[in-house]
């Protein structure tokens, strides 16, 4: 036997966060080792969620030399923006959880594929005590925590800067599906900082995917360490309880709930952690709200992005076709600052307000089978769906809705214009037309 089978055979008990998993899904203790030998955690992941593996764990067809297609996903379910781009349409969602054939894809390039037994992650930088460098498996090994968020582009929403503003924004033109809700697991950035000597000094942590494609070498952005150090940031490896979809950034992203989408770092590769402020391009002309309200900050051309805003949309087409009658009409509401506490809707454009029902935070019966692996507090970052009954008449109408949080903060009347159409939030009169 060599040295490192007999290494394996011991490592149940060191195995933490995966062995718990498998634990909590009934797979046995020789299965478990036989999956780990065999096809490494991913395998053991796979078999956890009864879900086949990710392509990007399996090898490459030799003829395959043709362009790679930009998504693994299949697009039908999406509303097709060009470019990494793949709108969800939220009246697919019919629970609390977003699947992932669901969940909205942004990439500044196209979804890279990365074979987990090759991959590294490192950190290093002046404000880290020594270079450190970490498998698949490392990360794996670590304390691991489950939890829901929800995860948003800036860019949601950009096209009512025209659309309802009249003053056209620069980027691509979403409406209200770049947003989706979650349930990550991973183990805490703050974990893999601690462990590299992290010093006093560190001021920026700057994550690097390892996508091309974007001006920089690789995708990158610049995370202040208070938020790399919140024990919520996640290397996170999986979504719903399945291995991290290679759209979604397999084999390891960040996960910075709360935070606009740019923050997440997909096919995370390289940590630098500096005890200078970093610029680069995504928190000096990208991700930054540049405009006559936005008065520079550093070297950035305006206020660099950190956290999204409360906001809430209709989960109907644009624009809806309804048949006149009675209807049931929902949607979904999210803040940064937490849960949501109350919903309102108008027919008139906001003249008047009418109540609206938050529902319960639950999961849906087809992630059922998650609840028992969640941490305490899990729905902290979820996203809540709200309804409420509408007597629809025929013709041209708009329905708006509007989010107040826990913390008071609600979705104002008006937002200032930015160059880049980010962060609008005000309510959205969603078009609807009733035969
Ligand atoms: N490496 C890498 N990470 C990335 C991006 C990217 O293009 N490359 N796009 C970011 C943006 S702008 C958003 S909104 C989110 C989208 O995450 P999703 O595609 O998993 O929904 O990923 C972020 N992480
Ligand atoms: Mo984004």
């Amino acid at each position: 036997m060599t040295a490192r089978s007999k290494k394996s055979r011991k490592i149940p008990e060191e195995r933490g966060g995966l062995w718990q998993l498998a634990l909590e899904r009934g797979v046995s203790r020789r299965r478990f080792l036989q999956l780990l030998s065999a096809g490494g955690t991913a395998a053991v992941l796979a078999a956890c969620t009864g879900l086949p593996l990710p392509t990007g764990t399996l090898p490459l067809a030799d003829e395959n030399t043709a362009e790679a297609p930009p998504f693994s996903k299949d697009p039908a379910p999406f509303i097709e923006l060009g470019g990494g781009n793949l709108e969800a349409r939220l009246e697919n969602m019919q629970g609390l959880i977003t699947p992932s054939r669901y969940f909205f894809v942004r990439n500044n390039s196209v979804s890279l594929e990365v074979d987990a037994a090759d991959w590294r992650l490192t950190v290093e930088g002046d404000a880290v005590a020594s270079r450190l460098e970490l498998s698949y498996d490392d990360i794996l090994n670590l304390p691991s925590q489950t939890y829901i968020s929800y995860l948003e582009c800036s860019g949601n929403q950009r096209a009512m800067f025209d659309l309802v503003k009249g003053q056209a924004a620069k980027g691509t033109q979403w409406k209200t599906g770049a947003v989706g809700n979650g349930v990550w697991t991973g183990a805490a950035m703050r974990d893999v900082l601690e462990r590299a000597g992290i010093t006093e000094e560190a001021a920026s942590v700057l994550l690097i995917g390892l996508d091309t494609g974007s001006p920089e070498e690789g995708f990158r952005r610049v995370m202040p360490v208070e938020k790399a150090m919140d024990s919520d940031t996640l290397l996170a490896y999986a979504l719903n309880g399945e291995v991290l979809p290679r759209d979604h950034g397999f084999p390891l992203r960040a996960l910075a709930p709360g935070w606009v989408g740019a923050a997440n770092v997909k096919w995370l590769g390289r940590i630098v952690v500096s005890s200078k402020q970093l610029w680069t391009r995504n928190n000096t002309t990208s991700y930054t709200l540049i405009g006559d309200a936005y008065p520079p900050v550093g070297e950035a051309l305006g206020q660099p992005l950190t956290t999204q805003t409360v906001k809430s949309a209709l989960a109907l087409p644009w624009p809806a076709d309804l048949a006149a009658g009675e209807h049931s009409i929902y949607g979904f509401a999210h803040s940064p600052n937490g849960p949501i506490a109350k919903m309102e809707w108008s027919s008139d454009f906001g003249a008047t307000w009418n109540g609206s029902t938050l529902e319960e935070l639950q999961i849906q019966p087809e992630f059922e089978h998650l609840a028992a692996a969640l941490s305490d507090n899990a729905f902290r970052y979820s996203w809540t769906r709200f309804g409420f009954t509408w007597d629809a008449g025929p013709g041209e109408h708009t329905i708006m809705t509007r989010a107040t949080d826990a913390a008071g903060n609600r979705q104002p009347d008006e937002i200032p214009f930015n160059e880049k159409g980010y962060l609008f939030n005000q309510p959205v009169p969603h078009p609807i037309r009733v035969t």
